[in-house]
């Protein structure tokens, strides 16, 4: 009989892991996902699989953890999901995002060539990347001008997975994914910060919603969609860069009409705008062309962008009616 697939996920506790180990496990899979350590749990979004994965403690700040993981584990594939993903804190702190985000990938595909180089390799890339965007819509070939600290570390952790892949022969893949949210999105970023703020006014329990640009346009997508793109990559002959997107674009301004419409307000009553919610240079549009994704791999996202507003926002209204 045919042994299961393994698959090692590095970033299982964020949003995209917790989806990415959900599909995996329905596709067979033996999932084994790095957690770092921290001196409270944080499994809220992977405490419903528990029981069907293995986690072992690891970090991208440490290579000879992720050596060992791979040598005692000895997972077919890798998907490094792991990073420090807020683009506003990497201003804060811009050697850490580095150390993270840009030379966590080195430590992961290193610790691939030294244990087993035919293990496939899945890097997290962003559109962060294309930031002060030189073409439109953006796709593989588009140039990269990153506009923070966040985003120049991605563009390593890209080429990083360029070259491994050029340098060993591995199958390295990049996936550059446009922005993508789910109820699982952290409360930091705007969209869950929008739907958790609306879900809260519409039920008594605030009055005020504090936003920085309202006119930033994404390409936000549903990452339960963008999971399989990931996996899809993993299958394919040949390894590759792959836009993933929508290639529809919506302001931060139009997302708040949206969820707060959805319950009955309206936003101009509510969001107030905050300096302190500015960035020092902002990326100020971003809409992908996933043609690549979509003719190659036969990738194209289900959920619309009115669906996912709706589903985040009754998500936090039945999240913060259970609490009460
Ligand atoms: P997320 O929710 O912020 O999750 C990040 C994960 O990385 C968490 O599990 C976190 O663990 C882990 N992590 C952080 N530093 C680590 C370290 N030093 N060692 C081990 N694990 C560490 O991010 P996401 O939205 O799921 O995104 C997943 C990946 O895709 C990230 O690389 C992100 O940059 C990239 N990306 C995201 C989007 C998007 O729109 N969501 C778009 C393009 C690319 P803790 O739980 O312990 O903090
Ligand atoms: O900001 C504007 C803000 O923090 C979106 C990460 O997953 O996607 C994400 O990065 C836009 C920006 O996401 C607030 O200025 C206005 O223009 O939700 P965000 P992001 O920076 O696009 C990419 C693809 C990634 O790779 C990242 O990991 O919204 N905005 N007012 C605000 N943003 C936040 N967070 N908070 C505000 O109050």
């Amino acid at each position: 009989m045919a042994q299961p697939k393994r698959a090692l996920i590095t970033g299982i506790t964020g949003q995209d892991g917790s989806y990415l180990a959900e599909f995996l496990l329905a596709q067979g899979y033996d999932v084994i996902g790095m957690i770092r350590r921290s001196s409270t749990v944080n499994f809220e979004r992977i405490r419903h699989i528990q029981e069907k994965i293995t986690l072992i403690s690891g970090d991208l700040l440490d290579e000879v953890s992720m050596i060992n993981m791979l040598r005692e584990n000895r997972p077919t594939e890798v998907y490094n999901l792991a990073a420090q993903s807020f683009v506003q804190t990497s201003w804060a702190q811009p050697v850490f995002t580095g150390e993270t985000t840009a030379l966590g990938v080195t430590r992961v595909l290193d610790a691939i060539r030294i244990v087993d180089p035919d293990i496939r390799f899945y890097q997290a890339s962003s559109s962060e990347m294309f930031g002060k965007v030189v073409e439109v819509p953006q796709r593989e070939s588009t140039p990269f001008y990153p506009r923070s600290p966040y985003g120049v570390a991605k563009v390593y952790g890209h080429w990083i997975t360029v070259n491994y892949r050029e340098s060993y022969g591995m199958h390295a893949n990049s996936g550059i994914l446009f922005n993508h949210e789910s109820p699982r999105r952290g409360l930091e970023f705007v969209t869950r910060k929008i739907t958790n703020s609306a879900a809260r006014i519409k039920l008594g329990l605030d009055k005020e919603l504090r936003l920085g640009n309202l006119d930033s346009q994404r390409d936000w997508g549903f990452a339960g969609d963008y999971v399989k793109a990931m996996w899809l990559m993993l299958q394919q002959d040949q390894p590759g860069d792959f836009v993933v997107a929508t290639g529809q674009t919506q302001s931060v301004r139009r997302f708040c009409e949206l969820a707060f419409g959805h319950v009955g307000l309206d936003y101009r009553d509510y969001v107030v705008l905050d300096e302190r919610f500015m960035r020092p240079a902002e990326v100020d549009l971003l809409v992908g062309d996933s043609s690549n994704a979509r003719e190659v791999l036969g990738w194209q996202p289900k959920t619309s962008f009115e669906d996912l507003v709706q589903m985040m926002v009754e998500a936090d209204i039945a999240l913060l009616k259970v609490k009460r």
